[in-house]
This record gives structure tokens, C-alpha cells and sequence, in this order.
């Protein structure tokens, strides 16, 4: 089998989306996504200039071959834009691989390890009342995990309170929005919102809760110390984990587990943090962190220091990752996690898919390779918008992590 041809379908269905569609000489096409939310034309560039014109002849079941190709042939290693652009090939190779040998991709990654792959949903309002409410709506569509983000009293926006009767979307179009921030205020409110949750919801549910890299480490110490009593499944993204090393001093003060990674795009950005055990749950994902070649190197990695897999799985990686993660968790032994917000019907409908939710967990069906479509007709209808995530800054106007 040959590859003959590969092209970027761009499209913005409510949000942005870049796929890579790598068609063959036997019929047979792979899909991958390419989406970088707010950077995406950098990784349809890197992809359509440099990128496919290496790709055409090559044989699609070459897929380590040609990773470490894109890899180690680039020069320059690493960054979101290379790794999601490598992704983008190698989850389309994977797919091709999956339908040509007609069987799904968790097949060829050891087969089922599981019935169901637990999820969690993203729950949040703009005060404790509204979060209690939308954890409790979550809970009766059967999820067993919610994620819990409220306002913060005093702070005009905080990280993950959608606009009013809106599902929340990060990226903006136009020019990135300003957000304001008060570490003090949220390391105060913080814990009453988890007390609230807990005492009104019981034990049993998995609280979850995304810090979104705001903290110092010995801020996060503090905020993980002050809820242990609401025993959360995990605190995610704690601070900004450039200098691995501090997660220490979280790990010193706190047993509240630990996740991190959805910015991290190699098993480098993790290595540290995961040979010595300072985070529980690695989120690096499929689109961002080289395909899925690369994330089940770095989840056998992570198997070895009790590390499980929490994949980031927000609405701005596309249907294809979504998929993509299903199967992945279907088959690792160190699965913990998948995040799982859902797309709008409009994005479901330019890309069909064979996935499904039912009572806490998600399988990805048993197409064969992805089982994941793209509607190119619908998909040509809404053309790409320039977006951004916003930026965030402190009372003071200092300029902060968002
Ligand atoms: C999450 C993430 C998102 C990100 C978004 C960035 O945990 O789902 O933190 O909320 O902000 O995916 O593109
Ligand atoms: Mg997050």
C-alpha cells in the first residue's frame, strides 16, 4: 500500500478544526487531527509546506518508521506545532492501518483491558450554588466524575464559568480577551466550594477540580492540604510545570492526587515529574503530544512510577482525538481518566463517529481503525476563524498564567 496524496480540511463548526486526511492507493484513507487551539494555522502550514511532500509514496503501515522520520528528520525537535502536526500523521496512519487490516484501533494496541473507558464532564457556574447545580446535572446523566470550576467571589472572571446559557469555549474570535485573577481569592474560596460539593453530593462521586496553572507550588501545597477532607480525585495543573522540580514541594505537604500535561507535547516535558512520583495522572494527549505512537511510549513509561493516564479531552481537540483517546484507554493497562466534554450536534455532525456514553463510561465502538468520518460538503461550510484563548492578569495588571 501507498500513500498517494494527503490535504488539510480546515473548518470551524462553532470552533476550530484542522484535519489531516492521508489517502492511499488501495482506497483506503486516515484520519488525523491537527487542531493547536489558537495556533492553528501554524500546524496546517507546518503540514501542508513541509510536512505531506515527504509523505506521498511512503507506505502507511511504516508508522514508527515514519514518526521517527518526522521526528528525528525535522532537526528541530519538540514544541506543540511539530508534535501536533507528527500526531495529526501518525494517528492517520493508524487509522489507515485499522481499516485496511478491518479491524479497531484498540486491537492493535493489545486488545480490550476494559469494558468501558470511565470519563469525566466538566461542571461549573458562576458561584457554589450554580456549580452544586451542575454537578448534580452531570451526576444524573449518569456521569460517576465531574470536574467542579466556580466563580470566584470578587474576581470579575475566573478559569472555566461560561457565559450565561452557553457551554463553555475557551477560544474567542477576535483578539485574545483579558481575564482577571486573584490567587488570594481563589485559595480562599476554593475549599468552600469542594466542602459545599461534598457535603450535598456524598462520597461516592469523584470530584475533580483544574487549577489551570495558576498557583506557586507552595500555594498549590497550600490549596492541596486544605482539601483533603473532600478526598478530590485529582487537583490538575497545579502551577506551571516547566521547572518539574517544584512539584516537590506540593508533593512534601499534600496527598491530594496530582494531574498535569495537557500542554506538554513530549514524554521529556513529563520525565522528571513522572520517574519521581510527583504527579499522579499524565494528561499529555494524543493531538498535542505526537500521536499515538508517542503517547503509548510515554504511558508505558508512566506505568513503571504508578502514574495513569488522565488525557485532556476538551472541546477544541476534535471528534477524531476524542476517538482516538477511546481507543487508547480501551486498551492500556495504566488508563485512569478521559476527559470528555461534548462537542456541539453541529461539530458531531461534520465529524460522525462511532463513540458512545453510557452510565460513566465511553467505548469507542468497534469500527474498523478510528471509526471516526469527516463530512467534507458540511465541513466546507464553515470556514476557519481566527481565535484566541485569552490572556490573564492579576488585580494589579501583572500579567499572569491563564
Ligand atoms: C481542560 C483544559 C481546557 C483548556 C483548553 C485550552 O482541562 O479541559 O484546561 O479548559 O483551557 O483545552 O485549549
Ligand atoms: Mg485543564
Amino acid at each position: 500500500m501507498k500513500i498517494t496524496a494527503a490535504k488539510l480540511i480546515i473548518t470551524s463548526p462553532d470552533r476550530n478544526f484542522v484535519t489531516l486526511k492521508i489517502e492511499t492507493d488501495e482506497g483506503i484513507y486516515g484520519l488525523g487531527d491537527a487542531t493547536l487551539n489558537g495556533r492553528e494555522l501554524a500546524v496546517a502550514s507546518y503540514l501542508s509546506e513541509h510536512v505531506i511532500p515527504c509523505l506521498i509514496g511512503r507506505d502507511p503501515f511504516d508508522i514508527e518508521d515514519i514518526w521517527q522520520y518526522l521526528y528525528r528528520g525535522a532537526y528541530w525537535r519538540r514544541g506543540p506545532v511539530t508534535m501536533s502536526a507528527i500526531a495529526a500523521v501518525d494517528v492517520a496512519l493508524w487509522d489507515i492501518k485499522g481499516k485496511a487490516l478491518n479491524t479497531p484501533v484498540y486491537n492493535l494496541l493489545g486488545g480490550r483491558s476494559r469494558q468501558g473507558v470511565l470519563v469525566y464532564t466538566h461542571a461549573n457556574g458562576a458561584d457554589i450554588e450554580q456549580a452544586l447545580d451542575s454537578v448534580r446535572e452531570h451526576m444524573e446523566e449518569g456521569y460517576l466524575a465531574v470536574r467542579a470550576q466556580a466563580g470566584v467571589p470578587g474576581v470579575a472572571s475566573s478559569y472555566g464559568v461560561p457565559k450565561p446559557g452557553k457551554a463553555y469555549e475557551p477560544a474567542e474570535r477576535g483578539l485574545p480577551g483579558e481575564s482577571l485573577w486573584s490567587t488570594e481569592r481563589y485559595l480562599n474560596f476554593a475549599p468552600k466550594l469542594f466542602e459545599r460539593l461534598r457535603s450535598e453530593l456524598g462520597p461516592d462521586v469523584h470530584l475533580l477540580h483544574d487549577v489551570h496553572h495558576r498557583l506557586t507550588p507552595i500555594e498549590a501545597a497550600r490549596l492541596g492540604k486544605a482539601l483533603e477532607p473532600y478526598h478530590l480525585f485529582w487537583m490538575e495543573d497545579p502551577c506551571p510545570a516547566e521547572l518539574q522540580e517544584g512539584f516537590e514541594l506540593i508533593r512534601k505537604h499534600t496527598t491530594t492526587p496530582i494531574a498535569t500535561g495537557e500542554v506538554f507535547n513530549s514524554v521529556w516535558d513529563a520525565h522528571d515529574l513522572i520517574r519521581n512520583q510527583l504527579i499522579d495522572y499524565i494528561r499529555m494527549t494524543i493531538v498535542h503530544g505526537g500521536g499515538i505512537t508517542h503517547a503509548k511510549k510515554t504511558a508505558d513509561f508512566a506505568a513503571m512510577y504508578h502514574v495513569r493516564t488522565g488525557f485532556h479531552g476538551a472541546t477544541d481537540l476534535s471528534p477524531i482525538t476524542m476517538a482516538a483517546a477511546l481507543h487508547f484507554g480501551t486498551a492500556i493497562h495504566n488508563f485512569g481518566i478521559q476527559e470528555h466534554m461534548h462537542h456541539t450536534a453541529l461539530t458531531d455532525e461534520v465529524f460522525p463517529h462511532h463513540y458512545s456514553f453510557e452510565n460513566g463510561y465511553m467505548t469507542p465502538g468497534d469500527a474498523p481503525g478510528l471509526g471516526v468520518d469527516i463530512d467534507e460538503v458540511l465541513a466546507a461550510k464553515y470556514p476557519y476563524q481566527r481565535a484566541y484563548l485569552p490572556i490573564a492578569r492579576k488585580l494589579d495588571g501583572t500579567l499572569t498564567d491563564w
